[in-house]
């Protein structure tokens, strides 16, 4: 009986424990929390992450279990980060902020000052019925691209976006617009296609 129970405390905590006895120390998972970018656009700004343990399902698969880790940078002259996972972007630079928790380790690393990816909005003839909505942070590179035909993107009032060709084929320059806002834009040709930036 006593084994019995050995067994079962042992199967317990290596279900929730990274710390278990043998086999190598488990990963832990490092994300931002609410966004899929480490990216900070500037110093000051902050970002929370998550340390993220991957338990088996008991249906089989894993779940990503959140955990409580002690966290540390390996740069605080580019961002620092608290003791509940909070990143402040001291300057433009990459830190790797790693997680610990017993003999797991997990790491993201957070580029502040980077440019953000461009965003590429499809600019085609359906959006005649169906109204193009894209949402982007301000600071992010917007581009067009058109695969059906000849298009224009131009705004409904004043630029931005400005007005551009979007030949079929072809993907514009790209337009990083850091006024936040709701821009709304049609097409010259194609005056009932319909588009919407929101840029916030
Ligand atoms: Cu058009």
């Amino acid at each position: 009986m006593r084994r019995l129970l050995l067994v079962f405390v042992a199967a317990c905590g290596g279900s929730y424990s990274s710390s278990s006895t043998g086999g190598s120390p488990q990963a832990l998972v490092v994300q931002a929390v609410g966004t899929q970018s480490s990216a900070i656009a500037a110093p000051g700004g902050t970002l929370q992450l998550a340390a993220y343990e991957s338990v088996a399902g008991q249906y089989g698969g894993s779940t990503l279990l959140q955990v409580m880790a002690s966290w540390s940078s390996s740069d605080t002259a580019v961002a620092t980060v608290d003791a509940n996972g909070v990143v402040t972007a001291v300057a433009n630079g990459t830190a790797v902020i790693m997680a610990t928790t017993g003999s797991a380790t997990g790491q993201a690393t957070v580029t502040v000052g980077a440019t953000p990816a461009a965003v590429t909005i499809e600019w085609n003839l359906g959006a005649q019925t169906s109204p193009v909505s894209t949402t982007v942070a301000a600071g992010t590179p917007v581009r067009w691209h058109a695969s059906d035909t000849d298009h224009t993107v131009v705004a409904d009032n004043t630029p931005p976006p400005a007005t551009v060709a979007v030949n079929q084929g072809t993907t514009t320059p790209t337009q990083t617009i850091t006024t936040k806002g709701t821009y709304h834009y049609h097409c010259s040709i194609h005056p009932a296609m319909m588009g919407t930036l929101v840029v916030e």
